[in-house]
């Protein structure tokens, strides 16, 4: 066997805790991410890696959305994005013994760390039905297989097709191409489970579901509103543009149940300040507000403004702008002399006073950015929420114009693009169109199922093939053993992918996995070296590149494995020219130069060092293309969860070494846990309420009223200071406590950050 020798499964036996940190990045977070990237690459790998992301000529770091600033630095990323293409250009590969080895049931017992940790998958393999192995097996064969069980379906509705956001704009382009012409709509992302609440909201309130503002604005910002969203961890350079925003005079508030040290210090590790000294205070006030309570918290700003227009009528209000673009304003105005003081205290856990501190600094500011995640996403009430947040900027004219506009920072790094190359199962009429008219052929026009939808469909029998480009579905979505049965019903599941996750374990009848190049992959096709394209979280497209050698010549790029696939499954003779597509992915291009909005030109613009900014009508010339041609401001009706008594309100988020289902190790730096997973966060005054202790285990039951007993076991209680009532947990562990119907309204993403629960003495204390 080749390699290093496997690393033994992890356990929380080691568990340490101290107390949480009140800054991040600095020295430590330099020194976290270097010995990582040498442990997995070896010295000449990763120096000849790391030098190469986020460079205009290298590659696209994998990890998040967050944009490249303008003007690059010899090192441009940060000790995530090192984490991430460490994991990616891992040199140890699965190797062929491994399959006989190792039976999926064994897998199934396997956490994600142990499974990544197994090194990169080079050959195709497939498990039979009633099997316990997989086994190698030819990519001819493996193609083979999934055209006779596509084939074999009733109606092309019967298969769903999931993308998560790693997949570049060429293969998104291809693989959407690829499942429309096969006759289906059903493509699922993991965006249903991230931002689909800002897409939906947005797109109502603006006619857009992507953000306003671009890099250059947050210097140019007054002040910057950061909802329910963790850069520290999640998108750490974006703490580099909020320095200098500050530095140019910015104010910052976050709003957030928990302390995060990214939002209260930064120490950036590319300066000596930041390396020795004691760093830059971000936000300027914080305000701990109660799980889900952001939408009453938006309401009650814009009372407020609305209480200093009548004070000082013509002077507060963008009456200019609210005339010309928007309309709703009357109906919005009436809605919120109704909001009583009382309920917006119960709902935020704040005081008066902190709201009309905001208020104030909201009035004060000229030029206002809101950005927010999935702190706002992921609740029953998140799209009304969103489109709050809409209607306090649309009141000051706060989109359109330098240094103001909502952000809605996005995940996956190109979670973004792929919804642009029409990775949606709800794709608009125009978009179906041009693609009609580019493809002569008539595609599906009815809706296809979102993540939740298409899990639901496979409960039922509806959906019998499941095909991921990527991703590891059945761990990120919710309820994990009700999306573990519904899997095991289909006929095959197939994925994609570049490491072994749970989504290999947890299987259709059948399974294969097929292996595939990543980001930081070199990619030679016929016609030579290829680069793929990716969009940002503020609509920046521009050129990728690997640049390190693949592990093995067995591995096929996702744009190769699509268009065979196309081939084999629709037949040589179909008139889509899917060899074209992978011979040279410039054939890809100049499809997508025509069918996407925006993308004239495309082969050029993406030669350009730094690419193109994708058109957006609010943004360039305050133009909303909504039903009526103007920005709505909406009308929403506050809802607030009234807790139980003795109940708590549960969020699942990420640690700070972890990327969604992959633990990159069981370290949590910033909230002081190390070497262990398995606890709660809980504000000691709750835990005087119900009797608990700092250290104790507790198990978790969620009570989603379904009659379910949903319970996540041996959770050690941390004190922690987050707001009263509100406890959290990591994901994706946490998502056997989330019940599949249970999701937002109007975006139907499950609600990842409101699982009512009951914590109860650990049947079996300790770690379990
Ligand atoms: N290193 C790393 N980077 C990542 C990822 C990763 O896993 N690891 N994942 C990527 C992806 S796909 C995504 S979507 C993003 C996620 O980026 P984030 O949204 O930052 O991720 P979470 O860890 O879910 O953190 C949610 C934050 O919102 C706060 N919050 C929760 N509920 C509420 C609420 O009701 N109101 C308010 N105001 N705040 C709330 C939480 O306390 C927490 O700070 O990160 C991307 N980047
Ligand atoms: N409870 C709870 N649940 C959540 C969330 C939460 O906050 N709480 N967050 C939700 C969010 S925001 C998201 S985005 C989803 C994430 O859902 P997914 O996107 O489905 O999950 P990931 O963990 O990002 O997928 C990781 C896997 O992708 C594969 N992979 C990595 N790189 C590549 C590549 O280049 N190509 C291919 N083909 N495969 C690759 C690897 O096999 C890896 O194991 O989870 C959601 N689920
Ligand atoms: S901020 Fe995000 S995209 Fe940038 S280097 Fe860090 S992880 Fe990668
Ligand atoms: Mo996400």
């Amino acid at each position: 066997m080749a390699g290093k020798p496997l690393k033994d499964d992890v356990t929380d036996e080691n568990l340490a805790v101290g107390p949480p940190k009140r800054s991040a990045g600095g020295l430590p977070g330099l020194l976290a991410s270097i010995p990582l990237a040498l442990g997995e690459m070896g010295p000449r790998r990763a120096a000849g890696t790391l030098l190469h992301m986020n460079q205009k000529d290298g590659f696209d770091c994998m990890s998040c959305a967050w944009p490249d600033p303008p003007h690059r630095k010899v090192a441009e990323f940060c000790e995530n994005g090192a984490k991430a293409v460490a994991w990616e250009a891992d040199p140890l590969k699965v190797p062929t013994e491994f399959w006989a080895g190792h039976p999926v049931s064994e897998l199934k017992e396997r956490s994600e760390y142990w499974l990544g940790q197994q090194g990169r998958l080079v050959e195709p393999v497939y498990k039979p039905p009633n099997s316990e192995h997989y086994r190698p097996v030819s990519w001819e064969n493996a193609f083979g297989l999934i055209a006779r069980e596509l084939h074999a379906l009733a109606s092309p509705d019967e298969a769903t097709f999931y993308t998560s956001g790693r997949a570049s704009n060429e293969v998104a382009f291809t693989y959407q191409l690829f499942a429309r012409a096969f006759g289906t709509n059903n493509l699922p992302d993991c965006s249903n489970m991230c931002h689909e609440s800002t897409g939906v909201a947005m797109t109502e309130s603006i006619g857009v579901g992507k953000s306003a503002v671009q890099y250059e604005d947050f210097a140019k910002a007054d002040l910057i509103i950061i909802m329910g969203q963790n850069p520290g961890t999640n998108h750490p350079r974006m703490l580099t543009a909020l320095e200098e925003a500050k530095e140019a005079g910015a104010s910052i508030v976050a709003i957030n149940p928990l302390p995060e040290a990214g939002l209260i210090n930064f120490r950036n590790p590319q300066r000596p300040r930041g390396l020795v000294g004691r760093g830059t205070d971000l936000a300027d006030a914080y305000l701990q507000i109660r799980l889900a309570g952001d939408m009453a918290l938006m309401q009650a700003v814009a009372k407020r403004v609305f209480e200093a227009e009548d004070a000082a009528p013509g002077s507060v209000l963008a009456h200019d702008f609210l005339a010309e673009h928007c309309i709703g304003l009357e109906e919005y105005r009436r809605h919120l002399s109704t909001l009583e003081e009382a309920d917006v205290l119960a709902a935020t856990g704040l005081d008066s006073a902190q709201i009309d501190d905001l208020a104030r600094r909201y009035l004060l500011a000229d030029r206002v950015i809101i950005t927010w995640a999935m702190g706002l996403t992921q609740h029953t009430k998140a799209v009304d929420t969103i489109k709050e947040i809409m209607n306090v900027l649309l009141l000051r004219g706060n989109i359109g114009r330098p240094g103001a506009g909502p952000c809605p920072i996005r995940g996956h790094s190109n979670v973004q693009g792929d919804r642009t190359m029409g990775i949606w199962e709800r794709m608009p009429r125009s978009f179906m169109d041009r693609l009609a008219a580019e493809f002569d052929f008539e595609p599906p026009r009815e809706h296809g199922c979102d993540a939740v939808q298409s899990i639901q469909g496979m409960a039922a029998g509806r959906i019998k093939v499941l095909i991921a480009l990527g991703g590891n579905l059945v761990h990120a979505i919710s309820d994990t053993n009700a999306a573990q049965d519904a899997i095991a019903a289909t006929r095959l599941s197939v994925q994609i992918s570049t490491k072994l996750n749970r989504s290999h374990a947890y299987t259709g009848a059948a399974a294969l996995i097929l292996p595939t190049l990543g980001r930081s992959d070199i990619d030679v096709q016929k016609s030579g070296v290829q680069f793929v394209t990716v969009e940002d979280t503020v609509c920046a497209v521009h050129a990728s590149q690997g640049r390190v050698m693949p592990v093995s010549d067995k591995m096929l790029s996702e744009v190769a494995i699509v268009s065979r696939l196309a081939r084999r499954v629709l037949g040589p003779e179909h008139p889509i020219g899917w060899e074209g597509f992978e011979e040279n992915y410039d054939n890809v291009r100049e499809h997508i130069s025509r069918v996407v909005g925006g993308c004239a030109d495309y082969n050029a613009k993406v030669r350009r060092p730094g690419g193109f900014v994708l058109p957006h009508p609010p943004r360039d010339e305050r133009r909303f293309p909504t039903p009526s041609g103007k920005a709505v401001i909406t009308v929403n009706e506050l809802a607030t969860i009234r807790l139980p008594k003795d109940r708590l309100i549960l969020q699942s988020l990420r640690s700070h070494d972890q990327f969604n289902t992959t633990t990159y190790s069981l370290n949590d730096r910033y909230r002081g846990v190390h070497k262990g997973r398995n606890v709660i966060f809980v504000n000691p005054q709750d835990l005087a309420a119900l009797h608990l202790a700092d250290g104790g285990y507790v198990d978790v039951h969620s009570e989603a009223g379904d009659g379910v007993d949903r319970v996540l076991r041996g959770l050690r209680i941390i004190s922690y200071p987050s707001a009263r009532g509100c406890a959290a947990t990591y994901f994706p562990e946490a998502n056997v406590l989330v019940p599949l119907a249970a999701t937002a309204q109007g975006s139907n993403t499950p609600v990842s950050k409101a699982i009512i629960v009951r914590l109860e003495p650990a049947t079996a204390p300790g770690p379990g």
